[in-house]
């Protein structure tokens, strides 16, 4: 069976963007292919976080997985810090990869677009890396992610490529997995930017565990154009994310959607967005509120501490292939 291995960061609570273009697509494979998911503790830490909120968004990441419906008994799911292979061969790849091809990263110029040099953090700079230790560490055939990660999967190619046309054939290269749907929603409230859960305006994003009235107030107030007309086209980058967000929450066409909404005046497509995505998320959110329980923690706990031992039997001969290719003693 072919593997698939992917992460998403615990740095507040996921969103519809995480959801639409990652985890979505995470539940559609499961069957298909061999599945490891992991909490991105290593990278949330690139960006200040709270230690408390940080501890709790970690095990709700894990609950959000499973909420969605990653079944914990057909995946592995484990805690990225659990497994120290993956610091260790991100340190390793550190002296494969360039500064310029860092510097080239969108990620990284977005996030450090409004800081000065001198605060700017080596860990958000080395992300990539980090990125595609977690990777190669495993092998997978494909990294199922949304449109924003592409640059880094690329890099993860290249490093791996490097690694290997110097040491020999250690690392599988592995494919971006990046839906045709879904991959790119943006902010409610720019909709030149992606929709992010770090985002410090939440009226941006829609949490998964909004309420349903929270969730309607926010599509209700999303920023879109003066024409008042529901039609997809990139002159109206506001209503086209909205569009989109409609069509993955409904599985319904593009031009469908066109039709249900002509002559609609903006205030009319917006609530029916904003109730489908509601509806979409109660599921979503009834399980949720099921596993936050504290008569469930052990169950969780036993989750990622499985997920880890499982993780570790592959990352460990793996490491230990790659200190021998470089001379290391073992
Ligand atoms: P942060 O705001 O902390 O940078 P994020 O919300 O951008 O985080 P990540 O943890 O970096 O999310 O990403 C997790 C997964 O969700 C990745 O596969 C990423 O490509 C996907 N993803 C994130 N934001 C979006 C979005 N707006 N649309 C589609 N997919 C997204
Ligand atoms: N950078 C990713 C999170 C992430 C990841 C990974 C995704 C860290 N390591 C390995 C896939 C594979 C992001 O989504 N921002």
């Amino acid at each position: 069976m072919k593997k698939i291995l992917s992460g998403i960061q615990p740095s507040g609570i996921l969103t519809l963007g995480n959801y639409l273009g990652a985890l979505k697509n995470w539940v559609e494979i499961q069957n298909d292919y061999e599945c490891t998911y992991f909490v991105a503790d290593l990278h949330s830490i690139t960006v200040t976080q709270d230690p408390k909120t940080l501890h709790e968004n970690i095990k709700k990441v894990i609950m959000q997985y499973i909420a969605c419906g990653i079944d914990p008994e057909k995946n592995t799911i484990f805690i990225q810090s659990h497994v120290h292979e993956h610091a260790e061969l991100g340190w390793i790849l550190n002296n494969s990869a360039y500064m310029g091809e860092l510097q080239r990263m969108t990620q990284f110029k977005d996030k450090t677009a409004k800081q000065e040099n001198d605060s700017v953090k080596v860990g958000l700079f080395d992300y990539p890396v980090l990125m595609a230790a977690d990777i190669l560490l495993y092998d997978p055939d494909y990294v199922p992610v949304g449109e924003d990660q592409r640059q880094h999967l690329e890099i993860t190619r290249t490093l791996g490529r490097r690694f290997n046309s110097t040491y020999g054939e250690i690392f599988k290269i592995p494919d971006a997995y990046i839906s045709k749907s879904g991959a790119r929603i943006m902010s409610l409230q720019d909709p030149s930017k992606k929709m992010s859960k770090s985002d410090a305006n939440p009226n941006g994003f829609i949490s998964l565990l909004d309420s349903k009235d929270e969730i309607i107030k926010k599509f209700k107030r999303a920023v879109t154009d003066s024409e008042n007309v529901v039609k997809y086209t990139e002159n109206q980058p506001g209503i086209k994310n909205l569009i989109d967000i409609y069509a993955c929450v409904t599985d319904k066409k593009i031009e469908q959607i066109e039709a249900e909404f002509e002559g609609a005046g903006y205030g009319t497509f917006k609530t029916a967005v904003g109730e489908a995505v509601a509806d979409r998320l109660e599921q979503i959110q009834k399980k949720y509120n099921e596993l936050n329980k504290p008569e469930n923690e052990e169950f969780i706990q036993s989750i990622y501490t499985k997920g880890a031992e499982k993780a570790g039997k592959y990352a460990k001969p793996k490491l230990e292939q790659v200190y021998t290719a470089l001379g290391f003693v073992l």
